[in-house]
C-alpha cells in the first residue's frame, strides 16, 4: 500500500497495447469493450485512460507492441502469434489466445509454376516479411531456399520476378487466389494472443489478475451456448443425462401444472447433436441465448 501511495496514478495504471489501425484492431477493442474497458471508437488518440478501469489503452503498430512488452513500457499487449514465432519470447510471457486473428504463415507458388513441394524451392528465391521463421523451417526441411525480405505486398514478388516463392499469412486465401498464387505448407498457424511482461509490477499485479479473468470470462464464453426449454417433468432425467451443464440443469416450475422450465449452459460445438438428441426423447420449444462471458 505504502509503495502505491508513493507512485504517480500514471505509474499505477495497467498499460495496455493494441494495434492502433490494423487486422487486429477490430476484434481487440470489441475485446476490451466486453471485459468492461471502455475506449470508445478513440483510435485516432494514441493512448485512452480508460473511465471503468484504472487502465490506459494505447496503440501501435503490432511490432512495437511485443517490443514494448519486452521492455516493460507496456504490461499487456494484444499481438498476433507469428510475430512471437518471428521474433521469440524472451521477456515475453504468452497469457491467453484470444481466438481472433487467425491466420497461417504459408509458402505459394505461381499457379503455373513447376513447384509441387517444398523440396522443389531447393536453390529458388521465397519473400517474405518473416525471414526468421521462414530461415528457420526450410533449414529444418533441409532445402537450401534463397529466403528474400521484403515489408508489403509479398504476393506480387513473384509476378515481378524478384522471388520464385512467398513466405506470407494467409487467412481467406482470397489474395494467393487473386494474385494467382498456389499454397503449398502452412510452417505454423496463429492467432491474436495476449502478452505480457515477464516481470509484472508488483503493484499492479491485482488489476492484471482481474482483467485476466475477465479477458478468460469473454474468451471462455464464446466455448458454450445456453439453452432454455419447456417439457413435462418426468422428461427432466433425459434432459439432465442428454445436457449435464456445468454443475447440473436449472429446473423452474412454470404456470402449467407438471411442466417445468430447463435452462442448461452446453458447448456450443454439440448444439445441433443435442437438439437432435432432446427432440428424440419427446422436448419441443427449444430456445438458444448467447452467453456474453462465463466465469469459472
Ligand atoms: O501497422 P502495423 O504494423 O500494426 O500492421 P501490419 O501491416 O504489420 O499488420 P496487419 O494489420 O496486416 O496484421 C496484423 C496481424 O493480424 C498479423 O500479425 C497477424 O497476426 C494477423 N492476421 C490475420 C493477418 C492476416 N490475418 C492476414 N490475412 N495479417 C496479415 N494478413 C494479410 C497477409 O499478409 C496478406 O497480405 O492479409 C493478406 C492475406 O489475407 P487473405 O484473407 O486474402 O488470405
Ligand atoms: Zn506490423
Amino acid at each position: 500500500m505504502a509503495e502505491k501511495l508513493n507512485q504517480s496514478p500514471d505509474q499505477l495504471r495497467v498499460k495496455i497495447g493494441i494495434q492502433k489501425s490494423g487486422k487486429l484492431t477490430p476484434d481487440s477493442l470489441t475485446l476490451l469493450e466486453q471485459a468492461g474497458l471502455n475506449v470508445g471508437v478513440a483510435t485516432d488518440r494514441l493512448s485512452v485512460v480508460c473511465r471503468t478501469f484504472n487502465a490506459e489503452v494505447v496503440f501501435l503498430r503490432d511490432d512495437d507492441i511485443q517490443n514494448f512488452v519486452r521492455r516493460r513500457a507496456l504490461d499487456l499487449g494484444i499481438i498476433g502469434q507469428n510475430l512471437l514465432q518471428e521474433f521469440g519470447t524472451r521477456g515475453l510471457d504468452q497469457l491467453l489466445e484470444l481466438g481472433f486473428g487467425k491466420c497461417a504463415l504459408t509458402v505459394a507458388v505461381p499457379e503455373d509454376s513447376p513447384f509441387q513441394t517444398i523440396d522443389d524451392l531447393e536453390g529458388k528465391k521465397v519473400a517474405t516479411s518473416y525471414p526468421r521463421s521462414t530461415r528457420r523451417f526450410f533449414r529444418e526441411r533441409e532445402v537450401n531456399a534463397k529466403v528474400l525480405t521484403a515489408t508489403g505486398s509479398i504476393e506480387v514478388t513473384p509476378k515481378l520476378g524478384f522471388a520464385d516463392a512467398i513466405s506470407d499469412l494467409v487467412s481467406s486465401g482470397n489474395t494467393l487466389e487473386r494474385e494467382k498464387l498456389r499454397p503449398l505448407e502452412s510452417i505454423f498457424a496463429s492467432q491474436a494472443i495476449l502478452i505480457g511482461s515477464e516481470k509484472i509490477p508488483k503493484q499492479k499485479k491485482e488489476e492484471i489478475e482481474e482483467l485476466l479473468m475477465r479477458f478468460k470470462g469473454v474468451i471462455d464464453a464464446k466455448e458454450y451456448t445456453y439453452l432454455v426449454m419447456n417439457a413435462p417433468a418426468e422428461l427432466v432425467d433425459g434432459i439432465s443425462r442428454i445436457c449435464p451443464g456445468l454443475t447440473a440443469p436449472t429446473v423452474i416450475p412454470i404456470a402449467t401444472e407438471g411442466w417445468v422450465s430447463i435452462h442448461v449452459v452446453i458447448p456450443k460445438s454439440a448444439f445441433w447433436d443435442k437438439v437432435r438428441e432432446l427432440k428424440a426423447i419427446g422436448v419441443t420449444g427449444i430456445a438458444e441465448t448467447e452467453i456474453k462471458r462465463i466465469i469459472f
